[in-house]
């Protein structure tokens, strides 16, 4: 598929994928999430090894495009086909792609574009970017996964907060309630995550993923549910070939060198 709103390179077994509608702040029209759906699906070759999802200009992303939705002739879309095809689906992506994903957050993200940043596994932010959970302004609720993520990570009162009043979190704010992994400097932003994204590309790829996919159960099961789970994930995490350089390499004493196998 060649993509019209978003960009996508490989290098050094590093998929980065870009949302490209600067004019528009980077917003989700239906195309730019089904490209982004589709570029995630093809994070699951074994030549990828860790992504990082960003976008061009000075936003991250801005949601919905509203203009998308708001057509010069009637009717109204069904907010709901919307909903469902657009941001469940990039959500259900990105959690169940078995790999690591770094969002580098690069200015502001809202609405959508904010709660699609919570659902990747490590969040750099630039310490120009800033969240802001939009709905309320347009009286819809927080989509995307927003309603779950948001009071895991920040609990319940802030989560409340920043749901209904909808205001401007800076990433250093967002950084401090635990929302985010980390805040760089604007000039060490993307040589920060180059060097984390090619520092899990070296990792043991299965390993991650398989951890990726304890994390997706682990807030919502029982101990003794986890517990069982975590047996069976061990069960195929030992048998890669990875496990076995990393248990040779440490009693060698020397590094490991990991193949995602
Ligand atoms: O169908 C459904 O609605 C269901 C799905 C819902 C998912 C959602 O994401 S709902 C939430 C939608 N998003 C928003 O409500 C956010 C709207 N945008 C903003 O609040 C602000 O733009 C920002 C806070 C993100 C940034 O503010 P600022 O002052 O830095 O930029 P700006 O001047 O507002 O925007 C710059 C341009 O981008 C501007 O166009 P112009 O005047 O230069 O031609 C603006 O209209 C455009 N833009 C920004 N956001 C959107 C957008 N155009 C279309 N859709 C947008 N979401």
């Amino acid at each position: 598929m060649s993509y019209q709103f978003i960009r996508f390179e490989l290098s050094d077994q590093i998929a980065t994928i870009t949302l490209n509608r600067p004019d528009v702040l980077n917003s989700f029209n239906m195309l730019m999430a089904k490209e982004l759906q589709n570029a995630i699906k093809r994070c699951e070759e074994p030549d990828v090894r860790a992504v990082v999802l960003t976008a061009e200009g000075r936003a991250f992303c801005a949601g919905q495009d509203l203009d998308e939705v708001a057509p010069a002739e009637k009717p109204w879309p069904d907010i709901r086909d919307i909903v469902r095809e657009s941001y469940n689906a990039t959500i259900k992506a990105i959690r169940s792609l078995e790999k690591p994903i770094i969002c580098a957050v690069n200015g502001v993200a809202a609405g959508a574009g904010a709660n699609i940043v919570l659902a990747c596994d490590f969040v750099i932010a630039s310490e120009r970017a800033s969240f802001m959970q939009a709905f309320c302004h347009i009286g819809l609720i927080p989509d995307s996964g927003g309603t779950w993520f948001l009071p895991r990570l920040v609990g319940l009162p802030r989560a409340t907060a920043m749901m209904m009043l909808g205001e401007k979190i800076p990433a250093a704010d967002a950084f401090a309630m635990g929302m985010i992994y980390k805040v760089s400097p604007e000039e060490s932003f993307r040589d920060d995550v180059a060097e984390l994204a090619t520092r899990l590309s070296k990792m043991a790829t299965r390993g991650l993923g398989l951890t990726k996919h304890a994390i997706n159960q682990a807030l919502s099961n029982t101990l003794e549910e986890q517990l069982d789970l975590e047996e069976e994930l061990q069960g195929a995490a030992g048998s890669t070939d990875d496990y076995r350089e990393g248990v040779r390499a440490f009693l060698a004493k020397r590094k490991p060198v990991f193949h995602g196998k």
